[in-house]
């Protein structure tokens, strides 16, 4: 599990994959990620240690030791990664509690956390609508039109997004102000969902799911 972590920290995405040169020709976060599931490993276990790389990485970013190529990379090898696991997290047997739409807010671009968060609501029965990153109010508004009895998932990872948050929630309910709207993503606290009127914030993908499930009930 350590050395899937270095790929990606180091950003290697498989083997043929030429970065880092100082790990050509080596096995990279896809076959590490399909070996460890096929010796039995759990998709949780693999997952710690994805995240735990991009800690790393992060950490690394912030005591300015790395720059945004080397983040970018880490990004890289994490999706491939992901590939194998979403099965995992995505086979729910129940289908369709309702419909659940997820976006990272504008300005915005990272968006693993986002897609592990629906993964894992696709997998407790709900389907699932990916509005992707980067992605503003005048979208969420148009797809709940569609789906007028959907919940709404946003997730935010910077700071300065977290405000891009608040105005998606402020027009969101300015025309539907029963919208039960879920906030989530490594900055946020529980706080700052109060403040800005959403229905509930989740750390994690477990929490998302739990609330939903209640905010439906
Ligand atoms: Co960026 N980045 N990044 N980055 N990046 C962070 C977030 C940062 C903490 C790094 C650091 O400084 N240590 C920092 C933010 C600082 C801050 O605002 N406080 C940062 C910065 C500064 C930046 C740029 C501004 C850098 C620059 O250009 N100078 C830039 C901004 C670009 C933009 O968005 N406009 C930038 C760019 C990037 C990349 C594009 C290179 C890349 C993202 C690629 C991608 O996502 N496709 C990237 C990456 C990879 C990171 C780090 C290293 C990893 C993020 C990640 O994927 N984590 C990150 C440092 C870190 O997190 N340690 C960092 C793993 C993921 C599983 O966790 O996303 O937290 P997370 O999701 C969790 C929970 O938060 C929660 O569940 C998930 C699973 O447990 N969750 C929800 C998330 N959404 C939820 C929604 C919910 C519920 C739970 O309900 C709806």
């Amino acid at each position: 599990m350590q050395k899937l972590a270095e790929c990606v920290e180091l950003g290697k995405i498989n083997k043929t994959s030429p970065f880092p040169p100082q790990m050509k020709g080596q096995n990279g976060a896809d076959e590490l990620t399909k070996e460890a599931l096929e010796t039995g490993l759990s998709a949780d276990q693999v997952l710690a240690a994805l995240v735990e790389g991009m800690g790393i990485i992060g950490d690394k970013f912030s005591a300015g030791k790395v720059y945004v190529p080397n983040m970018l990379m880490a990004a890289k090898a994490m999706s491939a990664a992901m590939m194998h696991l979403k099965p995992y997290f995505s086979s729910g047997e129940v289908k369709r509690k309702g419909i659940f739409v997820i976006g990272t807010v504008f300005g915005d671009l990272h968006d693993i956390g986002k897609n592990l968060v629906a993964m894992t609501v696709e997998g407790a029965g709900w389907e699932v609508i990916d509005l992707g990153a980067d992605v503003k109010s005048d979208k969420f508004i148009e797809t709940i039109e569609k789906h007028p009895d959907c919940v709404v998932g946003l997730s935010a990872l910077l700071t300065t997004t977290m405000g891009n948050m608040e105005t998606v929630v402020k027009e969101i309910k300015a025309k539907y102000p029963d919208k039960a709207i879920i906030v989530g993503g490594a900055p946020l606290t529980q706080e700052f969902s109060d403040k800005i009127g959403a229905s509930g914030y989740s750390s994690n993908p477990q929490g998302a799911v739990k609330l939903i499930n209640t905010l439906v009930e």
